[in-house]
């Protein structure tokens, strides 16, 4: 795990410019001329040799979501930055919402086009499954970052400790309003892993107060419209709310909006998982103080890292062996074949306008 210290460095190394993609069409961006029929083999950081001309296939949640074009593009250094610098052929491509269906087809193609890899951050891990065993069973490297499908991956690349994230979310609410009050949460889809991994932690953390109280958990699918219904139908539901938790940049980013008003700003503390480029604005007025994340750039680069060295079987997944991704470093295998990225880091207005992403 990170020191706070190392964090900073490795989240402000990625703080580049993000590119948008359009929101309402499902995009394929190719990032490397290399020919993905003539393999070849180059000398890996560590273990043995990564090969090139990998076709690699990363599939977020769904495109148009900045979080996620952060984690994968070029211009930030995301999956396909790392992907072009081993020379594989990498592409982005998913659905336009944050769905099982949206992602199915996406992975079907991928297989039927003879991918070598895929790197997915997984909607929903029983819908996906069948799909994403069948991937592995031709011999396809599966590698999930952000959300897991745990049982249908070969590696899965987390962002931060789910522990720390779920605990730290609600010990950063709980400064804000003096831990008392009624809560809510508004989340992304409510299949999602990483979403109901993460509330799953918030939910034991809560028994450590007892006077705050969870009142409702929402769903807006991580789609701007359907997360400011839902926050809108808490806010009549609950006049008595004190906090809101969104562990999701979209669903944030919609309550915020929501908050920023004198009828709640100061009066409805609201944290979570946020891009501080979303959230510059609201934590200058006042209507958020503090939220996290971790460096989403980095999240993919090591996802591309990884999927390339076990695609090339560079590594062998085995728990305890280490591989050197490029500029981020050493990382170790753990038991449950993941990688662990590093701590979340707390955002403020200390701090927020050192980031730009
Ligand atoms: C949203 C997605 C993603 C999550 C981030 C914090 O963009 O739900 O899965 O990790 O927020």
């Amino acid at each position: 795990m990170f020191s706070k210290r190392k964090t900073t460095t490795a989240l402000l190394l990625g703080a580049s410019s993000v590119a948008l993609v359009a929101c309402g069409t499902t995009v394929s961006s190719s990032t490397s001329t290399t020919a993905a029929s003539t393999a070849t083999t180059q000398a890996a950081a560590s273990g043995g040799s990564i090969k090139t001309g990998l076709k690699v296939v990363v599939i977020p949640k769904v495109i148009g979501n900045s979080y996620f074009t952060t984690a994968d593009s070029v211009q930030s250094g995301g999956a396909l930055a790392a992907l072009q610098s081993l020379g594989e052929t990498g592409s982005e491509t998913s659905g336009t919402a944050a769905t099982p269906s949206s992602q199915l087809p996406v992975i079907q193609s991928a297989i039927t086009q003879g991918a070598n890899a895929l790197v997915i951050s997984a909607t929903d891990p029983t819908a996906l499954c069948p799909t994403l065993n069948q991937a592995m069973a031709k011999g396809i490297t599966v590698v999930t970052y952000d959300s897991d499908a745990p049982t249908c991956r070969n590696l899965f690349v987390n962002q931060a400790s789910t522990s720390q994230i779920g605990t730290s979310e609600v010990d950063l609410l709980a400064k804000q309003i003096n831990s008392t009050g009624d809560i809510a949460i508004v989340s992304a889809t409510a299949s999602a892993t990483n979403q109901n991994a993460w509330i799953g932690y918030m939910k034991q953390e809560l028994t450590k107060y007892p006077n705050m109280h969870l009142v409702s958990i929402v769903y807006g699918n991580d789609d701007p419209a359907t997360a400011t219904a839902v926050t809108q139908g808490l806010l009549q539901q609950y006049p008595n709310l004190k906090g809101i938790i969104s562990p999701t940049t979209v669903g944030i980013a919609a309550a915020a909006a929501l908050l920023d008003t004198p009828q709640y700003r100061g009066k409805i503390a609201l944290t979570g998982l946020a891009t501080p480029n979303e959230m510059k604005k609201y934590v200058a007025d006042g209507t958020v103080t503090s939220f996290e994340l971790w460096n989403p750039a980095n999240l993919g680069y090591l996802a591309g890292y990884a999927a390339a060295e076990l695609a090339s079987k560079a590594i062998t997944n085995t728990p305890g062996q280490t591989f050197t991704a490029g500029k981020l470093g050493k990382y170790t295998i753990a038991s449950d074949h993941s990688i662990l990225l590093g701590a979340p880091y707390v955002f403020d207005k200390t701090n927020i306008n050192n980031f730009n992403f």
